[in-house]
């Protein structure tokens, strides 16, 4: 799509303001909002409510935050303008827009470590000059093999939440107080923005073991990147091992992707190729993929001790063996049990009231401790709901603490990693509300009222309370 240039130069120039100036943010919506409504294209025209609460004073509402305007860093290829701004690193999605089956790139959530490696600043992430190395005493011929061999293989597509295990971590200092030591709870204030559904294609484990001849001694499989760190060209301390029975279980799913939502895979999303684990914390899906080592033994990485761990007294590490691997890490930080499954979640598309999180994101549509506000009347509410170990059953509503009613779940469950999306009418009068949603799987797991402590803030799967002003 083309842009008008001097609509592109108004952005930036008010880009450039803002990282000067963080404080004119809200100004800079509003002045654009407003600009926009004169000159600009059907595309850009925020809608009708942006000019609305820009002529009142400049805070986004619930229907055009996150349908802001382009915002380009340097930290991420793609125009992060749909995303909220967790920090230097990380985007998260704006989930009270979220309309979609599928989750458009543009509103996905973006988790890094570190800056997002360019092609042109870096060989290894250039499909050209990619190489992915696939070796290791649990294989019995090793292989590098490059993008071209990999288009040739075969491939298939499948439908897949990803989700940050850290998503809904605002919800433990929220929902159960996890705020002061020692039980504080630290990490991204994703809301429940850390998550997002995509069609991503390809090339199964089944194929690539059948390539390079598992045998009988092997243990575990480490998908490593290596590639994003602090600088360009620098090596990363960042990948994600599995053990071999968890890759057997379902060879077929767990893969080589290198696309989404079918197109190329996006920088910012690991091109060319990252590996797939659906279903898992999303911290198993390594980006940037350049090496697969196949061992007879355990590796230990940060992303399964230190860091993505249940860390807390109810979650006690394992124990290293003699010969296991460490890369970047020593054995006295096994701290906690790695993140794997994710379990049964659900949220509306409304915006969470955050009143106690250490930082508020910026450009989110609310003010700290501010509700979102709904008009009084007959609507219909949505959400989404997804339990990818087994798939959702059902999906159970409740308006303050009175009695579970079921919602209408719209989508077929094609495989039990995707979403589905739900509704229920909702007629208010004026007043405030809390409301709540309830995902059961179908093995019967149901989401619990509240989840204990880790020190991560992994895996807030509990019931999200939703609070809302009707006016
Ligand atoms: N190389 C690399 N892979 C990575 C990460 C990273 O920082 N570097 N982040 C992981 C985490 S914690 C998550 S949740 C997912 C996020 O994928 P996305 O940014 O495509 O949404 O990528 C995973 N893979
Ligand atoms: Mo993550």
């Amino acid at each position: 799509m083309s842009r008008p240039d001097d609509f592109q130069n108004l952005v930036h120039a008010a880009h450039r303001e803002l990282q000067a100036d963080p404080g004119r943010r809200r100004f800079f919506m509003s002045a654009l909002a407003t600009g926009a409504a004169v000159a600009a294209p059907a595309w850009a025209q925020a809608p009708a409510a942006a000019a609305a609460a820009a002529a009142a004073g400049g805070r986004l509402t619930i229907g055009d935050a996150g349908r802001g305007p382009s915002r380009f860093t340097p930290n991420f290829v793609k125009d992060v303008g749909l995303l909220t701004d967790l920090n230097r690193t990380n985007q998260g999605g704006a989930w009270w827009n979220f309309d979609t089956y599928i989750t458009p790139v543009s509103q996905f959530y973006i988790r890094n470590a570190f800056p997002t490696p360019r092609p042109e600043l870096d060989k290894r992430v250039d499909p050209r000059y990619w190489r992915l190395k696939i070796h290791g005493d649990g294989v019995q011929r090793e292989m590098t093999i490059t993008y071209d061999d990999l288009l040739k293989m075969p491939s298939r597509s499948i439908v897949s939440v990803m989700q940050c295990t850290g998503n809904g971590r605002s919800l433990f200092w929220e929902q159960e107080g996890f705020l002061d030591e020692p039980r504080r709870v630290v990490g991204n204030g994703w809301g429940l923005g850390g998550v997002g559904q995509a069609e991503w294609q390809y090339v199964p484990m089944s194929h690539i073991l059948d390539l390079v001849g598992l045998k009988p001694n092997a243990k575990a499989v480490l998908f490593w990147s290596g590639v994003d760190g602090k600088a360009p060209n620098t090596e990363s301390d960042t990948g994600r091992p599995m053990s071999i029975q968890d890759v057997l279980e379902r060879p077929d799913d767990i893969g080589l992707a290198f696309k989404m939502n079918g197109e190329p895979l996006p920088p910012d999303h690991g091109a060319p190729v990252r590996a797939l684990v659906p279903g898992w914390c999303g911290g198993a899906s390594t980006k940037w993929l350049t090496e697969i080592k196949i061992s007879s033994h355990d590796f230990w990485v940060r992303l399964n001790t230190y860091d993505h761990t249940m860390m807390g007294p109810d979650y006690p590490p394992p124990k290293p063996a003699p010969n296991d691997e460490f890369r970047f890490v020593k054995p006295e930080q096994l701290l906690g049990i790695p993140v794997t499954w994710q379990e049964g979640r659900s949220t509306l598309a409304l915006p969470l009231v955050l009143d106690r999180q250490p930082d508020m994101p910026a450009n989110y549509p609310l003010a700290r401790g501010e509700r979102p506000v709904l008009r009084a009347g007959a609507q219909v509410l949505r959400g989404y709901a997804w339990a990818p170990n087994a798939g959702v059953r059902s999906v159970d509503v409740r308006i303050n603490g009175r009695a579970w009613q079921a919602a209408r779940i719209i989508d077929p469950q094609i495989n039990r990693y995707t979403w589905v999306r739900f509704e229920f009418p909702f007629a208010p009068a004026q007043g405030d509300y809390v409301i709540e949603t309830r995902t059961t799987d179908r093995n019967g797991n149901a989401q619990p009222t509240n989840v204990p402590f880790n020190k991560g803030g992994y895996n807030f799967f509990a019931i999200p309370k939703f609070m809302v002003r009707v006016v």
